[in-house]
């Protein structure tokens, strides 16, 4: 079986790490990452959803942060502020680091961000018989800003700084995806799409992680086409994001913070939307009465991911969905 993922950092990451443990040994995983939280820092290009599912997929994670390197250190980070090098928000570990310089080497050297990626995960997931083949959405550059307001004064900053340095604490005016009309999907991701017998949306952000990589052009198109069947997993439980801060970005686009109100927003292909199936937590199981009529066929099954194992249940949870879906046939 071919399984395509548009995924974003923590969430995304370890519901994959799920999905490998229920995987046959013929069946394969494309991951479309999130790069519209990349940032440049200390002239390095730091990716911070893509190095997170490479990582968690390569047991290279630091499985209590969520992201970055396990067993790290922070004496570069320690240095750099010593020198008064700003900013000192963002935490690039010793390892970590390593990442970023081999990554911007090779952009610097010409290479595509993608074929960057298949090298930095060549290390991580093995040799060629790897089932996991992770692409970023685009090889362009994408950045979500937002604006808030700082000193009465409308301003734009990047999406890291409010989400690591402010903590999501200022009021969101608005979101800006800079580059992201103008982008192209990197190579592979539409075949992906178009190519699979299952598409998955992991529990990632719906507006800064899954909503940037539909909104590559193209992307969004070939999700509604495929001819596999598109099953979500709510990030939201109990009316709240599990991990993130999925909860102002809603707000901010009108939808509900509910299980109901995120799979209202991203829709039934039926209705013009992007998914056929949608997984809610059990505690939200009144969402499964509350979309009937929407075209979207949903199921409450547990949600939240502990251990890998739980992880492992909602992958099985959400194929066994696909299983029961058409998927779409018409032209
Ligand atoms: N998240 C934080 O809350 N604080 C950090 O200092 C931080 C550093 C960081 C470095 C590399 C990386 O790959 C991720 C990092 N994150 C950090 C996570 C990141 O800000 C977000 O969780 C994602 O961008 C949202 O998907």
């Amino acid at each position: 079986m071919r399984i395509t993922a548009l995924s974003g950092g923590i969430g995304g990451a370890r519901f994959l790490r799920g999905l490998l443990h229920v995987l046959g040994p013929d069946d394969e995983v494309v991951v479309v990452g999130n790069t519209a939280d990349d940032i440049w820092l200390f002239g390095l290009k730091v990716c911070p959803d893509l190095d997170t599912v490479m990582y968690t997929l390569g047991s290279g994670i630091d499985d209590v942060r969520g992201w970055g390197r396990l067993d790290e250190s922070w004496h570069a980070k320690e240095e750099l502020a010593a020198y008064g090098v700003e900013p000192t928000w963002f935490g690039l570990g010793d390892r970590d680091l390593a990442t970023h310089i081999v990554r911007t080497q090779m952009l610097q050297a010409g290479y595509p961000l993608s074929d960057v990626t298949a090298a930095l995960c060549s290390r991580w997931f093995g040799d060629l018989r790897s089932p996991v083949r992770l692409l970023p959405m685009s090889d362009d550059r994408v950045e979500t800003h937002v604006v808030v307001p700082r000193d009465g004064v409308d301003t734009a900053i990047h999406f890291q700084e409010y989400w690591v340095r402010l903590q999501a604490a200022p009021a969101l005016r608005d979101v800006v995806v800079v580059g992201l009309d103008s982008s192209a999907p990197a190579p592979g991701v539409l075949e992906a799409i178009a190519g699979c017998d299952v598409l998955l949306v992991p529990p990632s952000n719906p507006v800064v992680s899954v909503g940037t990589v539909l909104g590559v052009p193209g992307v969004g198109e070939a999700v509604r086409a495929t001819s596999a069947p598109v099953v979500g997993l709510s990030p939201v439980v109990g009316g709240a994001a599990v991990r993130g801060m999925a909860g102002p970005l809603l707000r901010h686009l009108g939808v509900e913070v509910s299980a109901a109100g995120v799979g209202a927003h991203y829709g039934a292909r039926s209705e013009g939307g992007v998914l056929d199936g949608w997984l809610v937590d059990e505690s939200d199981a009144d969402a499964v009465a509350a979309l009937r009529g929407t075209g979207l066929v949903t199921r409450a099954t547990p949600l939240l991911m502990p251990d890998v194992a739980s992880a492992a249940q909602m992958a099985a949870a959400a194929l066994d969905l696909a299983a029961t879906l058409p998927g779409r046939t018409d032209p």
